[in-house]
């Protein structure tokens, strides 16, 4: 999505020449955007925004990005946010021939955005994974757990579901051939996977899944980010697990209430 020039207050940027990438190394749309830049080739450069420090929400930031969000992309002095809006965008853009990871026909192009619209709709759900599991969240806006305890393992469960269904007959989203729903579907499940989530219920699912996980880019794009972070959080994920909360129990428990209510 490309913002209006008046929504832009930030008004330095409007004279940035090139590309530039305003992204967290550990943030899931931002290693969509740089997977698919390094795929491509695309050079750009990087301005780290720094989610640790709210640096999202500092006023120079907001007047790029009024949502607080990343990644931004700044394009020749146009903004354009939302990850999957990015990605499209630069694939249109700067893919060479032969190198494009958009669908030949306009009907699978558009069976693509509606795979990369329901990864977005999830990442709510995504975002309570994360804050639950992987990683304590110092802000105000930490996700809430209600009545509806588990209904984000039962959404996320009925995604996954849909997505191995959709791969039991080819490799990938949407045939043969890498797609950007694929980019944008494996940092979801890299996250998921990492917070614990039985991916082996979904055997295609996680097959895929492995199968992306093992292309350099992606495997050099979740890995970034400082050592100590990683570390620390690789502490804290164990300790929350063994201690408090654990999403291969959550899963088993919201898993017994369905099979309950439905025998
Ligand atoms: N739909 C947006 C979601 C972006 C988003 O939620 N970004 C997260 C990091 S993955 C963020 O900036 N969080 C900071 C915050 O919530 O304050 C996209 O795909 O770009």
């Amino acid at each position: 999505m490309k913002l209006q020039v008046s929504e832009i207050r930030t008004r330095e940027v409007l004279g940035w020449k090139g590309l530039h990438l305003l992204h967290y190394d550990l943030s899931s749309c931002s290693q969509k955007v740089r997977i698919l830049m390094d795929e491509l080739g695309i050079d750009y450069r990087s301005h780290p925004i720094n989610l640790m420090r709210d640096e999202q929400r500092t006023e120079w930031y907001l007047g790029i990005n009024p949502r607080g969000l990343v990644p931004v992309l700044v394009h020749d002095g146009e903004v354009h946010i939302e990850s999957n809006d990015i990605i499209e965008y630069l694939d249109r853009r700067f893919a060479v021939p032969g190198s494009s990871l958009l669908p030949a026909t306009e009907a699978e192009q558009q069976q693509m955005r509606e795979l990369m619209a329901l990864e977005d709709r999830l990442h709510t759900d995504l975002r309570t994974v994360t804050f639950t599991y992987l990683a304590p969240d110092p802000s105000d806006h930490a996700p809430q757990l209600t009545d509806d305890q588990f209904g984000y393992i039962g959404r996320l469960h009925q995604a996954c579901t849909l997505l191995n269904e959709t791969l039991k007959d080819r490799p990938y989203l949407l045939g043969e051939r890498m797609t950007l729903a694929d980019i944008s579907w494996f940092i979801a499940l890299y996250r998921l996977n990492l917070a614990g989530y039985p991916l082996q219920q979904h055997p295609e699912l996680k097959a895929g899944f492995e199968r992306l996980a093992a292309r350099p880019a992606f495997r050099k794009q979740v890995a970034a980010g400082p050592l100590a972070i990683r570390l620390a959080g690789s502490v804290y994920r164990r300790v929350n697990r063994l201690l408090r909360r654990s999403l291969p129990r959550d899963y088993a428990h919201w898993d017994s209430a369905r099979k309950h209510s439905t025998s």
